[in-house]
């Protein structure tokens, strides 16, 4: 009788979506440590877990995500097009981290928090400006991953894959044979390491739960308005990015049109990126406003956009920034421009490798954190709000991927700017 109650339970329990559970956890930590009013250590080991327990997986997530993100950069495609589409990928991810960071610096969140368990970052390894591009090579791979030293790990699987890209197109059969085979691994051990992260995200459940509860239960209602600061710092960002970077460079300065064609162009896309939080499994739909709306040339976005949904993700890449000042004034350190500068290089690698999925930023932010030795915690208090910071993410990271293949497509001449929505008449993609 007690097995069948127990198994009517977990029924029940799982049958509620995900991210209900997530919030009802954020929900309920807050309530209850507003209400004891005191740190509840008895439950501070269950927080501890599920931050151990995502460690765990950064170092085999970045080696197995970016060794197969590098299998889309075959030799030929790394052409004019492939070169053009993946310097303004990277620009435009660069511009989004600097203005993550600065909103962060202007709204400064978390100043009034302090998260429980003993997190410091040691001021002393704050690297200068150099020693940030010299760390960026690791003398020894084997110790960087002991270290979980993330930007050299980053930079040697980076490496790794394109030397497998290249070897596949020019070695010989059986060298292409072995390198294929490697893919197959790492793109199997990515999945692996996805479903891992998703049973980890499962315990999140519990793990948000307390770690919310000591942290409130510390904090008081103070930590509410910490939270309000750090969601509207990043939403100002990606309207910022949205509308400076995409509207007013690319669309206004290099595609001569008013953003706001491109954007009625894209809403479809743009509003189904929001509701599913997954780049890749919006691509269809991206393609297709690409397609209809935007008149690209299906040469151009066949590439672009599936490369976009793996490896250009601006939105992400701008919630590191923000989240890692956060993150840093709830140890009360303030990060030096070098350390700054950690967070860019360290952001535009990791959102190569990040996988286009919902809360792919979550466990990119454990590798930045990781990186700069800030405390882990601040990935399970931001989780209980992630799905709403998610949604805003994907949108951009959507926004940016088109916006690149319109300027790319009108380098190239594969785009019509006299049809579709940028003379107002944009279809209702289905
Ligand atoms: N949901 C991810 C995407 O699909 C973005 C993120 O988690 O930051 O792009």
């Amino acid at each position: 009788m007690f097995m069948a109650n127990q198994q009517g339970f977990f029924k029940r329990y799982l049958s509620i979506p995900f991210i209900q559970r997530m919030g009802i956890a954020f929900v309920l930590g807050i309530i209850v440590g507003l209400i004891v009013g005191e740190p509840i250590t008895v439950i501070e080991p269950l927080g501890t877990l599920f931050l151990r327990l995502l460690q765990m997986v950064v170092i085999p997530i970045v080696i197995f995500t970016l060794i197969t993100a590098m299998k889309k950069l075959t030799p030929n495609q790394l052409g004019r097009v492939g070169g053009q589409t993946l310097v303004l990928y990277i620009l435009t991810t660069a511009i989004a981290i600097v203005i993550g960071l600065t909103m962060a610096n202007l709204f400064s969140p978390g100043t009034g928090l302090t998260l429980p368990g003993d997190f410091t970052m040691d001021p002393s390894e704050a690297p200068g400006m150099i020693d940030v591009f010299l760390n960026l090579v690791p003398s020894n791979v084997f110790r960087a991953m002991a270290d979980a030293e993330i930007l050299q790990v980053l930079v040697f699987a980076i490496i790794f894959g394109i030397g497998m890209a290249f070897l596949r197109e020019t070695a010989t059969p059986e060298i292409q044979k072995g390198v294929d085979t490697i893919f197959s691994i790492t793109e199997t051990g990515s999945e692996v390491m996805f479903k891992i992260v998703r049973g980890v995200m499962e315990y999140g459940v519990i793990g948000v739960f307390a770690l919310l509860a000591t942290t409130f239960g510390n904090a008081g209602p103070e930590a509410l308005v910490d939270f309000g600061i750090l969601i509207a710092a990043f939403v100002i960002g990606v309207a910022l990015h949205i509308f400076l970077v995409y509207g007013l460079i690319l669309n206004t300065l290099i595609l001569k049109k008013s953003p706001l064609r491109f954007l009625s162009g894209a809403k479809e896309a743009l509003l189904m990126a929001f509701a599913t939080r997954s780049s890749a499994g919006v691509l269809p739909i991206t393609m297709k406003t690409a397609e209809d709306n935007l008149k690209i040339d299906e040469s151009i976005y066949s590439f672009t956009l599936p490369l976009g949904a793996t490896i250009n993700m601006d939105g992400t890449a701008m919630y590191q920034g923000v989240a890692a000042i956060f993150a840093a004034n709830l140890i009360g350190e303030s990060l030096s421009l070098a350390q700054q500068l950690t967070i860019v290089t360290t952001t535009v690698l990791a959102s190569i490798g990040t996988a286009g999925v919902p809360g792919a930023g979550l466990i990119m932010l454990s590798m930045v954190l990781t990186q700069l030795g800030l405390p882990l915690g601040v990935v399970a208090f931001v989780a209980g709000v992630d799905p709403i910071l998610d949604a805003f993410r994907t949108m951009n990271n959507i926004a940016g991927d088109l916006s690149v293949t319109s300027v790319v497509a009108k380098w190239n001449n594969k785009i019509d700017l006299n049809a579709g929505a940028w003379v107002g008449e944009a279809e209702k993609i289905p």
